[in-house]
């Protein structure tokens, strides 16, 4: 198993380290507790310390907007899987990462590869020190495919359940689980629960979907999902170009009543849509968090609107608002 992607693009100008360089010692691992990039990130960063300076370094995961507002007061960190940002390009801090970025670092040090997820990044660093390992490179070779979206890879498909792990029971039940080991991810137990729900929602949940997505604006629509996985789901219906919306948007409601918001496109718009929103992510797969006084589906698809449509034409608001509301009403009777 190769290690590296290799249609992965050389350094770029904005890297500033090279892999064998001596590694500032961290106070604190920071990673993105969103998706297995970040929670495999987070592990294998974690080790490399272990390796380097004989110490156990305390790992904090964020989502992005808990990320945006955390203050950076730690002299030295390591960081994955966050956009490099001014604030970040900081001495003796280490950033693995691979979303677009304008900031140059100067002062940081900036591995950064927008072809390679920042799981890949981090196990490269890992190699480079001894700490490759077959059950490694095939958990980093399924976390890079389910992160950069590779649906032509063989391993598609189970990579995605992989990923769905981390999306079903969070970051830090898996990270319990497994004891902190990246290892016993491979081959899991839940893996068999992640391919039941596959074979057995993602149909009935894309036919339910497709009959029942809610104009935003003109560009976007909601897509409400009763059930299977709603990432798959909404890529199904942005290839099949099975809607008019360039961007579709999914939500799903915390058990602290926070509503967040996923936003999917095929041509770049997604980004642009999350960061009306202070969210942030990739071009064509972004997010955001939606404010507190959101605490539920029906709020959210009127913020939304009211945020991405406020000038709808006379008439035609009327009719996808009550569009809207019939949705969510028959999805809160549909239970
Ligand atoms: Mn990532």
């Amino acid at each position: 198993m190769s290690r590296a992607n290799p249609r992965s693009p050389a350094r770029e100008p904005g890297n500033s380290f090279s892999p064998m360089a001596a590694l500032p010692k961290p106070d604190i691992i920071l990673t993105h507790e969103s998706d297995l990039d970040g929670l495999l990130s987070g592990l294998l960063l974690r080790r490399l310390a272990r390796k380097l300076f004989d110490q156990d370094i305390r790992l904090e995961a964020h989502h992005y907007n808990s990320w945006k507002q955390r203050q950076l007061r730690e002299r030295s960190a390591w960081v994955s899987d966050f956009c490099f940002e001014p604030r970040m390009d900081r001495p003796d801090w280490l950033i693995l990462d691979h979303h677009m970025t304008d900031t140059p670092a100067k002062q940081a040090h900036l591995i950064h590869d927008i072809g390679k997820s920042a799981s890949l990044l981090c196990y490269e660093l890992c190699c480079a020190h001894g700490l490759g390992r077959p059950e490694l490179d095939r958990l980093v070779h399924l976390s890079n495919v389910v992160d950069l979206y590779l649906v032509e890879d063989p391993d598609f498909e189970l990579a995605c359940d992989y990923g769905n792990l981390v999306k079903t029971y969070n970051f830090w039940n898996l990270h319990a689980l497994i004891e902190g080991n990246p290892e016993r991810l491979l081959d899991h137990p839940l893996l068999d629960v992640m391919a039941v729900k596959r074979r057995v929602e993602d149909p009935l949940g894309f036919a339910w979907s497709k009959r029942n997505v809610v104009e935003i604006s003109p560009t976007i629509g909601f897509v409400d999902t009763v059930v299977g996985n709603g990432n798959s789901i909404v890529h199904r219906l942005l290839r099949a170009k099975a809607t008019p919306y360039a961007v579709l948007v999914t939500l799903f409601v915390k058990s602290n009543r926070t509503v967040i918001a996923s936003f999917r496109s095929e041509n770049g718009e997604a980004l642009k849509t999350a960061q009306q929103f202070q969210g942030g992510g990739h071009a064509n797969a972004s997010g955001a968090t939606l404010p507190r006084s959101v605490t539920s589906l029906e709020d959210a698809v009127l913020y939304l609107r009211s945020v991405l449509a406020p000038t709808p034409e006379k008439g035609g608001s009327l009719t996808s608002l009550e569009q809207a509301f019939a949705a969510v009403e028959s999805k809160a009777t549909g239970r």
